[in-house]
């Protein structure tokens, strides 16, 4: 099995070094982005030898996805409550995109091996802040391949977890845009006539655009940042890895938005009732 230190450029990123001043240049480099930007993208994370590869195991899997288009809103509440008049989570989007769940992900496919390496955790401990992060006790959710097929998309959401971790493993032709507004909500505050706006297209001037490329690292406070992959175009599908870990051990996601993302659950599930991630009150 391939060592992730072939895989991940260690010379950019010295995942075997903590408390080297390299490590700390770089830690500290992501620790400011996210804090300024809500994002930060680690360029050349993996080495580029591997990108076929990486390619290669996502088209390998791409058809266990669960696609069901679905009609959402950004706050992934149900679609029938009711909401006040003017209230961003009227708005609804088609959602197009697919995951495939971890049990579809070889255990010695790259992104297998990078997401449960101890090295590669202890180092997005430290772009984070934290002093570990735990994969999720989660066998669906804990890693996943996002597919974007030509004409779809990801609409506007806020994620669940405070931190997501990403690869883009296969980019799309044209189109398949990452985009977002950093930190435009916080625990405080909902900002429901900004996130209106951002829904409705009339504030471009808050939606940043990443030039993601195969092969970088993404990190990502999608909790508070409303974010979207634009639509794919093309012929080919686009597709990240997602990496989920969390501050505690065992978290383990719940029946109904499991059984809504993978289209099953698992005794896994079934048994801890909803150990949700979220540690505030915001919607979603
Ligand atoms: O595929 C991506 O780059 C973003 C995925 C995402 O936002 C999510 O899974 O919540
Ligand atoms: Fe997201």
């Amino acid at each position: 099995m391939v060592d992730v230190e072939e895989v991940v450029d260690t010379a950019r990123y010295p995942l075997r070094e903590p408390g080297s001043a390299r490590w700390e240049r770089v830690v500290a480099g992501v620790r400011r982005r996210l804090r300024h930007d809500g994002c930060s993208v680690l360029t050349g994370f993996v080495r580029p030898s591997w990108y076929d590869a990486l390619r290669r195991e996502g088209a390998a899997i791409a058809a266990h996805a669960h696609d069901r288009t679905e009609i959402v809103n950004a706050y992934n509440l149900a679609t029938d409550r009711p909401l006040p008049d003017g209230h961003p989570g009227r708005i609804t989007m088609e959602r197009g995109n697919a995951f495939v769940a971890r049990d579809h992900v070889p255990a010695d496919a790259l992104i297998q091996r990078l997401y449960t390496s101890p090295l590669v955790q202890r180092f997005v401990a430290g772009c984070a802040g934290l002093p570990m992060v735990h994969m999720l006790a989660d066998p669906l959710a804990g890693l996943c391949l996002n597919v974007v097929a030509p004409g779809k998309a990801h609409p506007w959401h806020f994620d669940t977890n405070e931190l997501a971790v990403s690869i883009l493993t296969r980019a799309a032709d044209r189109g398949g845009t990452f985009e977002y507004c950093p930190d435009i909500r916080s625990p405080e505050d909902e900002n429901l006539a900004t996130v209106r706006d951002v829904l409705l297209g009339r504030r471009d001037d808050l939606v940043r655009r990443l030039p993601l490329q195969p092969g970088d690292l993404q990190l990502f406070r999608g909790r508070f940042s409303l974010h979207r992959v634009t639509t794919v175009e093309g012929t080919t599908a686009r597709h990240a890895a997602i990496f989920a870990y969390s501050e505690r051990p065992g978290v383990v996601g719940s029946v109904a938005r499991t059984r809504q993302l993978f289209g099953r659950v698992l005794p896994e599930h079934l048994a801890s009732s909803g150990r949700a991630m979220r540690g505030d009150w915001l919607l979603d």
